[in-house]
């Protein structure tokens, strides 16, 4: 696990940064709060904070509260060092946002076993965060969770004035799949499907498994006609890719598709937009299924 030390000390930086590696943790430093808030500016920053309490610009109590103000959920557990006695500091690193304190100087073994306490709650919140975003057969984001991205990813293509789309993506006549090959190979047919759709997008665009066999893709800065190029390509892998269940279990499928791209003019809301493309989605089962409606 990454350790971030954000101590103005080089003497103690460089014991810490030895420490922490003894016992396990990948250190990365920041001589000040403001490099150590652009280290935390990452996607995938480090979640457990080692910060001293005296810096020159801002201190540490201050960084904390800064810290603890970013409301885009990513999760952090701060541990405070100081030098300051009595009772008085630990509450105020506390109030700041702090989880934990430890005077300076400080003992290896009370830092160790206090360190070692964070990175269990820093796993423990991974885990639940896992556990409440994701679809547990596929990985992919489950309903809440891409609902979420789905609206951040509209609220900044609205900002940017760029285009958004969205697609609505069933598997053709998945109860048959199921009654002829059984339950577990419907389900590697379904992983099958994610690992298709996960192929042919960019790191940015977003996967939601919505239902049994729906899938939901949000596709940021992408207009009509791109996303349907993204479309057919998903569609044909799947006809022509059949699953590969076992040696001798291979499963032919088609999957429909509904498109839809963000009405930037009539200030179209998420709901409304998934809305038109699984709308679209029924259009195209009517149509006789494996193809694409928009
Ligand atoms: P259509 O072409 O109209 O979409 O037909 P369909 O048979 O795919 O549609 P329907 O939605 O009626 O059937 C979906 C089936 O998916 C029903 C359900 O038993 C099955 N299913 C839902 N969740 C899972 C799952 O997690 N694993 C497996 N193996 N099957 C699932
Ligand atoms: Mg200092
Ligand atoms: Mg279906
Ligand atoms: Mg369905």
């Amino acid at each position: 696990m990454e350790l971030l030390i954000i101590d103005d000390d080089p003497i103690t930086r460089m014991a810490l940064c030895a420490l922490a590696e003894e016992w396990g943790f990948v250190p990365i430093e920041a001589d000040n709060a403001q490099s150590a808030l652009k280290v935390l500016e990452d996607p995938d920053p480090p979640h457990l904070l080692v910060i001293d309490w005296s810096m020159p610009g801002m201190s540490g109590p201050e960084l904390c509260k800064i810290i603890r103000a970013r409301d885009d959920g990513q999760f952090f557990y701060i541990m405070m060092l100081t030098g300051r006695e009595g009772n008085e500091a630990i509450v105020e690193a506390m109030e700041s946002g702090a989880d934990d304190f430890v005077h300076k100087p400080f003992d290896y073994q009370v830092l160790k076993v206090r360190l070692k306490a964070g990175s269990r709650i820093v796993r423990l919140e991974q885990t639940l965060n896992q556990l409440a975003s994701r679809d547990p057969l596929t990985q992919c984001w489950n309903r809440r969770m891409l609902d979420e991205l789905r609206d951040n990813a509209i609220a900044e293509a609205k900002r940017k004035q760029t285009p958004l789309a969205l697609m609505v993506l069933d598997i053709d006549h998945f109860k048959a799949i199921n009654d002829n090959y059984g339950h577990p190979a419907g389900d590697a047919a379904i992983k099958h499907v994610v690992s298709v759709i996960n192929h042919n997008l960019r790191e940015y665009d977003l996967v939601g498994r919505f239902g049994g066999e729906e899938f939901v893709v949000v596709l940021p800065r992408t207009d009509t006609e791109s996303a349907w190029g993204v479309a057919e390509r998903i569609r044909a892998a799947i006809q022509f890719q059949p699953a590969i269940i076992d040696a001798d279990t291979k499963i032919d499928m088609t999957i429909s598709i509904g498109l839809a791209e963000l009405n930037q003019e009539e200030g179209e809301s998420g709901a409304e937009l998934f809305d038109r493309a699984d709308q679209a989605l029924l259009d195209a089962k009517h149509q006789g299924r494996n193809r694409i409606v928009s």
